[in-house]
């Protein structure tokens, strides 16, 4: 029997996001997806010293603040004309790492591990752990509270078949609790050069304030391995196994089908990204055209004019508007519907002529797994996409640190014109982000942002063509209408944060 089912808020996601699907009573016939506050930060911005908004931006949010700041600076570097040195470009790198780090960790164990692991095998845990069993203690009381759940949000809410496997639910339940630390030891990283985590106070165009020093250095490496182990020896090796135990899920979210990525940490020699721009409409991959970005309007609720590229993009909202769902607008690239974030910067390097290494890791993942690479646009591929990642960008951390020299600049100095145009386009952990800046009587004249969950969770387009997780949630299957787990797990396979989406 047909049936609609709403699932608001969904929690273990950044922000506030409604989920509505129509089921054929089997699986889901059509998905909307509504994010359901106003924020307004591009209109905040307007009129200001331009030098506010990489400060204003990152208060967008508080899993990615620091890549809102590099899309600032990076738009302010081009409309002012500078550049910075290498140890500024470096130190930039090193700090965006640090946060992908951080926040990928977060998201696999903290955000969506639970939708698979079964929290309560810790109940009748045997060993002498101290954190499990004080976990245990914790649990088995909250088990015979008979509090209505998800008041205690740790603890299962869906009747749903976990995994089974008691090992593998221990281990990732006390790498689940390591998690938190390495999360700490991330941010203490990026703080060694950002000046402070989460919202770096050493971004400025040009470069970054904080000075190089070879104390920072040895410190930032020390941290780093202690992270590295961790992703080698926890983080991979669980997201290996829960994806060998949950083999549906390869085939299930897959969307729809093209990705965009704008690339992300410049390499100090030869202009090159360490994760390159590139665009992939099914299979036909495209150089990236930033004058290619739109945002549609239809079923946004903003009477802002449609189609718009974001130099030119205006926010006027208007909550009351006929046929519109969501706080969110609908961005395009060549009028299409894109999927960004971790599996979509991967898809990209993997392009020939692009990153060896990035191929070399992907086929190693896919080989543990016994998987094609079609498998990997999935719930299953995302997450593998991620771990990945990660692995990769710890590594290469290590030479960008090598590279820098202490005692060097970082900065560039610079100075604001009367008028001046730019954008910044950035990768955050959940994908393709771009600001774009206009400057008048050196002032903020206008102001937008395209961030990464506006681009996946986007609503309807002027043609009515859903957004992309819209498109992943059709044909999933509903075993328990008043369990929906399966719509829960694709949605989070993104990583979605609304916070970020309406900004
Ligand atoms: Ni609020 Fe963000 C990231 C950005 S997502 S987390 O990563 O930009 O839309
Ligand atoms: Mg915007």
């Amino acid at each position: 029997m047909p049936e609609t089912i709403t699932i608001s808020p969904i929690t273990r996601i950044e922000g506030h996001l409604a989920v509505q699907v129509e089921t054929d009573g089997k699986q889901v016939t059509s998905a909307r997806i509504s994010g359901e506050m106003f924020r307004g930060y591009e209109m905040i911005l307007q009129g200001r010293d331009p030098l506010d908004a990489q400060q204003i931006t990152q208060r967008i949010c508080g899993v990615c603040p620091v890549e809102h700041g590099f899309a600032s600076i990076l738009a302010q570097d081009m409309a002012y004309g500078v550049s910075p040195p290498t140890n500024g470009l470096l130190l930039r790198n090193l700090i965006q790492a640090a946060n992908f780090i951080a926040s990928h960790i977060t998201h696999f164990y903290l955000l969506s591990a639970l939708d698979f692991i079964d929290i309560t095998a810790v109940a009748a845990y045997p060993g002498a752990d101290a954190s499990l069993v004080a976990l245990k203690g914790w649990v088995n009381a909250e088990l015979a509270s008979g509090r209505v759940l998800p008041a205690a949000p740790f603890l299962p809410r869906y009747a749903v078949q976990y995994i089974q496997d008691k090992d593998l639910n221990l281990g990732a339940i006390k790498h689940y609790l390591e998690a938190l630390e390495m999360r700490q030891t991330a941010q203490k990283m990026g703080s060694l050069f950002a000046g402070k985590m989460p919202h770096a106070a050493s971004l400025v165009p040009g470069g970054v304030t904080e000075k190089v020093t070879s104390l920072a250095i040895v410190q930032y490496q020390s941290l780093l391995q202690r992270l590295q182990t961790f992703i080698r020896q926890a983080y991979v090796p669980d997201v290996l196994a829960v994806a060998g135990a949950c083999p549906g899920y390869f085939s299930l979210g897959r969307g729809c089908g093209n990705f965009l990525a704008y690339g992300v940490f410049p390499e100090s020699s030869g202009g090159g990204k360490f994760l390159p721009a590139g665009v992939l409409m099914g299979s036909a991959p495209q150089t990236l055209d930033p004058g290619a970005i739109t945002e549609e309007t239809a079923s946004s609720l903003f009477s802002s004019a449609s189609k718009l590229k974001p130099g030119e993009g205006q926010t006027v909202p208007d909550p009351n508007k006929a046929g519109a769902y969501s706080w969110l607008k609908a961005p395009r690239y060549q009028g299409q519907v894109v999927e960004v974030g971790a599996l979509a910067r991967l898809l990209v390097a993997c392009l020939p002529g692009q990153n060896e290494l990035v191929k070399n890791a992907v086929a190693g993942v896919l080989k543990a797994l016994n998987r094609e690479p079609k498998d990997l646009i999935s719930v299953m591929g995302r997450h593998a996409a991620r771990a990945v990642e990660c692995k990769l960008v710890a590594d290469r951390c290590l030479d960008w640190l090598q590279q820098l020299v202490p005692d060097q600049p970082s900065f560039t100095d610079f100075s604001i014109p009367e008028t001046g145009r730019g954008f910044g386009l950035t990768e955050a952990a959940r994908g393709a982000l771009g600001h774009w800046i206009e400057v008048r009587g050196g002032k903020i004249h206008s102001y937008q942002c395209v961030v990464p969950t506006t681009w996946n969770c986007s609503p309807r387009d002027d043609r009515g063509v859903p957004g992309a997780i819209e498109q992943a949630l059709v044909g999933v299957p509903v075993a328990d209408p008043k369990n929906p787990i399966e719509v829960a797990r694709v949605v989070r396979s993104f990583d979605p944060c609304i916070a970020c989406a309406v900004h």
